[in-house]
């Protein structure tokens, strides 16, 4: 059975960033369904969400929040599928408060954490999670590498020295 990808965002204000998570899985022929789920403001849905993600199929979950982002960690306290921490830019900080908050886990709840607003490569690496375990996706992630590799030849030999 193919696995999931659940798309979580802590608000609406997140989508734009987010949808790039969402049209890099759909390049790629994954599954995934995207919901607004909040640590705060939706905590016992988020928490409900997490501890059923298993059974309702899916095999990694992607968490986008800013601010107090909780979100990432909130999920990963219940559940054990890899959870891929999308910190936001924004705020005072603008994303580095974000960043701490989701990538400074307590021992055994870890969050994968990318980069500020790195909602495509939380896409390219839950890809690769699945690809464990699917022969197909794993060939279709190295043709996509075949595909950059000649993309980077092809600049190289196009570039105005
Ligand atoms: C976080 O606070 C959200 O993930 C968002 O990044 C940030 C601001 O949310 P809004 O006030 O725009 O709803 O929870």
């Amino acid at each position: 059975m193919i696995r999931k990808v659940a798309v979580i965002m802590g608000s609406d204000s997140d989508w734009p960033v987010v949808k790039g998570a969402c049209t890099q899985l759909k390049a790629l022929g994954i599954p995934f369904e995207a919901h607004i789920l909040s640590a705060h403001r939706t905590p016992a849905a988020a928490a409900e969400f997490a501890k059923s993600a298993r059974a309702n199929g899916f095999g990694v979950i992607l968490c986008a929040a800013g601010m107090a982002a909780h979100l990432a960690g909130a999920f990963a306290a219940n559940t054990t599928l890899p959870v891929i921490g999308i910190p936001m830019k924004g705020g005072a900080m603008d994303g580095l408060d974000a960043l701490l908050a989701t990538v400074q886990m307590p021992s055994g709840i870890p969050v994968a954490t990318v980069a500020l607003n790195g909602a495509k490569n939380a896409a390219w690496l839950a890809a690769q999670i699945l690809a464990l375990s699917d022969d197909a996706l794993a060939a279709r992630l190295e043709a996509e590498r075949a595909n950059m590799t000649e993309e980077i030849a092809a600049k190289e030999a196009k570039l105005q020295r």
